[in-house]
């Protein structure tokens, strides 16, 4: 892709900056530390010319008039754990948001949290836990993820079966437009239908239509209990059983259902850092995590495990292992989360986080497997995620090492997708990486209509340029 060069003597640029800013919060070139020129995974590398830290709204505000008046792109940073390249910088400017971390107000009665967009997702959730309350956003990225690029990306997670994706969480956003406006709706209330609900524009938009600088959160109240529990299970459809049951018994107090299939499973057993004996032994064809929320003096959890037994004397599932600490808890979770990390550092390495409808899960998991095997038989793909929503992640990797290979291998995977209906995206976004397969997944006339919406907001392409839609 070429690179969108600004038209304009950036040591200037850089001089207006430092007024703003102060000097010590702008750089340019070698003395821009690593942590900002590349992805957290290393998959994408930044290349800005200069990188800009605001303190403030206002500070947001004055740089982009800068960049407005002179046509300079500016690429938001959060903390740089996206999957898709959203946040890498093709030429000119790198804003990162990271001094703008503070937790405003909690405020339990109306149960929402008043935050920076700098703020990281497990601060957040620690100060709500401070509170009596949870923010219900939840994945394995919370030490570095913020709730700015969670914003941007509409994050997902492994709560979203119970409590929504990131805009159900989300009351109002302040924001900044291309041409340095800003717009500031930090609203706490939960029904609102005045006109056109714009935050919703700006939410999933992945830094082009806006940059997001401070958001009043939903928080909801912390159950008073948890339980956890790991199911070796018979296959998709006794799964599907499994969860529809869950669902319908424990009334909204199922959270979490996440599946892994035996081959995952088997990797991150073998990645797993902490000794001993594995949760449940390998060798089943298919692994689930349910988690659910329980009241201890309501009866719900004696519920929960007699639900869980009748799975096993039904046959749906053949063994069963209850956290009962939570360390316990933590040692089923690591399988999930921090393993899928370790398999992301194989190279070479292609995630995918797509979704399809529930009861086409097993017949999609088959096609793509059929599918590669036919096209690329060295490949190995790994698939587990968030089934309750039906959003699986595919890790695919052991195919030759290059662009051409990769990118054959996605469109078979985005093939199935489309037979099924499916999203090409369910959580991740588009980004650089998915672009290419937009229309894939989107109509032409969806297509157009976000170019509108694009040239309507940022009529000389400056937010973020590049992702989601590509050069114009
Ligand atoms: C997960 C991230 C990768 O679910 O979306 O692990
Ligand atoms: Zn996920």
């Amino acid at each position: 892709m070429e690179s969108v060069k600004p038209q304009m003597d950036l040591g200037n640029i850089r001089d207006l900056f430092a007024d703003i800013v102060g000097t010590r919060h702008v750089m340019g070139g070698d003395e821009i530390e690593p942590r900002y020129k590349s992805d957290l995974m290393g998959f994408y590398e930044s290349k800005p010319d200069l990188l800009v830290r605001p303190g403030s709204t206002a500070e947001v505000a004055a740089v982009l008039r800068v960049c407005y008046d002179r046509t300079v792109p500016v690429s938001p940073i959060g903390g740089n754990s996206g999957l898709v390249g959203g946040t890498s910088c093709i030429g000119g400017v790198s804003m990162a948001l990271d001094r703008m971390a503070k937790v405003e107000q909690v405020d339990w009665a109306n149960m929402t949290m008043l935050v920076e967009a700098g703020v990281l997702l497990q601060s957040v959730q620690e100060q709500a836990g401070a509170h009596g309350a949870i923010f219900p956003v939840d994945f394995g990225a919370r030490g570095s993820a913020t709730i700015g690029g969670m914003i941007a990306t509409n994050a997902g997670g492994n709560k979203v079966l119970r409590y929504g994706m990131m805009r159900d969480s989300v009351l109002g956003i302040e924001a900044v437009l291309a041409d340095g406006t800003i717009v500031s709706g930090l609203r706490s209330t939960l029904k609102d239908n005045a006109g056109y609900d714009w935050k919703h524009l700006l939410i999933g938009s992945e830094g082009t239509l806006g940059i997001v600088t401070r958001a009043m959160l939903r928080l909801r109240p912390a159950a008073s209990g948890m339980r956890t529990a790991l199911l070796a299970v018979r296959d998709v459809a006794a799964a599907t059983h499994i969860l529809r049951t869950l669902e319908a018994k424990t009334v909204g107090g199922l959270v979490s259902f996440e599946l892994m299939w035996a081959d995952y499973y088997e990797q991150a057993i073998d990645a797993r850092r902490v000794a001993g004996a594995p949760p449940l032994r390998t060798g089943y064809p298919l692994y689930a995590i349910v988690e659910i929320e329980a009241d201890a003096d309501d009866g719900g959890e004696d519920r929960f495990l007699a639900m869980l037994g009748s799975f096993m004397e039904e046959g749906l599932s053949a063994d069963i292992i209850i956290a009962s600490s939570e360390r316990e808890r933590a040692a089923i979770w690591e399988i999930r989360e921090n393993i899928g990390e370790a398999m992301a550092a194989k190279r070479p390495f292609l995630g995918f986080d797509i979704s399809v409808g529930l009861a086409q899960l097993a017949a999609f998991v088959s096609d793509v497997r059929r599918r590669l095997c036919t096209a690329v038989p060295e490949a190995e793909a790994f698939f587990y995620g968030h089934a309750g929503d039906g959003n699986l992640h595919i890790i695919v990797t052991g195919y030759r090492d290059d662009e051409a290979m990769a990118r054959s291998i996605e469109s078979h995977v985005y093939a199935v997708v489309a037979d099924f209906k499916g999203s090409i995206s369910a959580e991740h976004g588009i980004g650089l990486h998915k672009m290419p397969f937009l229309g894939q997944t989107r109509s032409r006339e969806e297509i157009q209509l976000m170019r509108r919406l694009k040239l309507v907001m940022d009529p000389s392409n400056i937010l973020n340029p590049g992702k989601v839609l590509g050069e114009p």
